[in-house]
């Protein structure tokens, strides 16, 4: 399928009828040219979607909205590159919003209607920080027989007024480029630009008794109090207040009770 009201939002669009990764070719391309930023990449099929951490992101052909699209953040504030997953997250809490269905975010990086994720979002910076790779899956069209894991759900079975993948790309990416232009205004700043209290107000987490899960298996339980000028979690235990980067966990689990 063919993108023509999404082409008309970024400067740069590109479709694949199937790949890999969008990330993994956009990144690639990145490598290659110069790159106008919100260049994005955008297919019917991935053979090797990506989540975090090598996860996988799987979806049957067109049905869904899988894009990456390229930044170039130019912050004073080193600190707002933290919140790009978040920043696209919004975007599509928006998108989602307009179609007549509440979504709200988990923290790091998921957009969920009544507590299924219907999108996942994946920021990778290059290796001298100098841009950004942030690409999202979006379920559409999928039946219950067609999702991947019982957790997921999608635009057709929260009943959302349009499945118009292209139309939802397009609001999306408009969403993205006003949030990401008020966040380069503000130098970075999440917390001036009002991005910090929009997630505040949209999580799904924050007031939540969570399991944090780290890389080393090593794990936490408390509430989620905060997310931090940086885009970290705020976790406090019966004991201590920690700070927790989304580079730093595995999973981020909902559970009812404190240690
Ligand atoms: C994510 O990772 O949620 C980020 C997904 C990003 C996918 C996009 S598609 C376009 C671009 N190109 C890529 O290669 N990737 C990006 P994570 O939080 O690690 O979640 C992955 C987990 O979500 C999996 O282990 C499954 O449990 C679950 N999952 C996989 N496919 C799903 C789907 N279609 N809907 C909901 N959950 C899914």
């Amino acid at each position: 399928m063919e993108y023509p009201k999404a082409s008309q939002v970024v400067s740069g669009l590109e479709f694949l009828a199937e790949t890999g990764s969008t990330n993994q070719d956009l990144a690639s391309l990145a490598k290659k040219t110069d790159l106008p930023e919100f260049f994005t990449l955008v297919t019917d099929f991935q053979s090797a979607g990506r989540g975090r951490l090598d996860r996988a992101w799987e979806a049957p052909p067109a049905s869904s909205v899988m894009a990456s699209v390229y930044l170039k953040p130019r912050f004073e504030n080193q600190s707002g590159i933290g919140w790009i997953s978040l920043l696209v997250a919004q975007a599509i809490k928006k998108t989602i919003g307009d179609l007549g269905v509440s979504a709200n975010i988990k923290w790091p990086n998921d957009v969920l209607i009544s507590g299924s994720k219907v999108s996942g979002v994946l920021a990778e910076v290059s290796q001298d920080l100098s841009s950004v790779v942030v690409g999202f899956g979006i379920n559409v069209s999928q039946e219950e027989k067609d999702l991947p894991v019982q957790t997921a759900t999608s635009l057709l079975l929260a009943g959302a007024s349009s499945l118009d993948r292209d139309s939802i790309l397009a609001s999306t990416l408009s969403n993205l480029k006003a949030a990401y232009a008020e966040l380069s205004e503000a130098g970075g700043d999440a917390q001036a630009c009002g991005l910090r209290q929009k997630l505040l107000d949209s999580s799904a987490t924050i007031g939540q008794l969570v399991e944090v899960l780290f890389k080393d298996q090593d794990s936490v339980r408390g509430r989620a109090v905060d997310i931090d000028d940086t885009g970290r979690l705020v976790v406090k235990t019966q004991t201590k207040t920690l700070v927790v980067s989304a580079g730093d966990i595995l999973h981020l689990r909902a559970h009812e009770q404190d240690d």
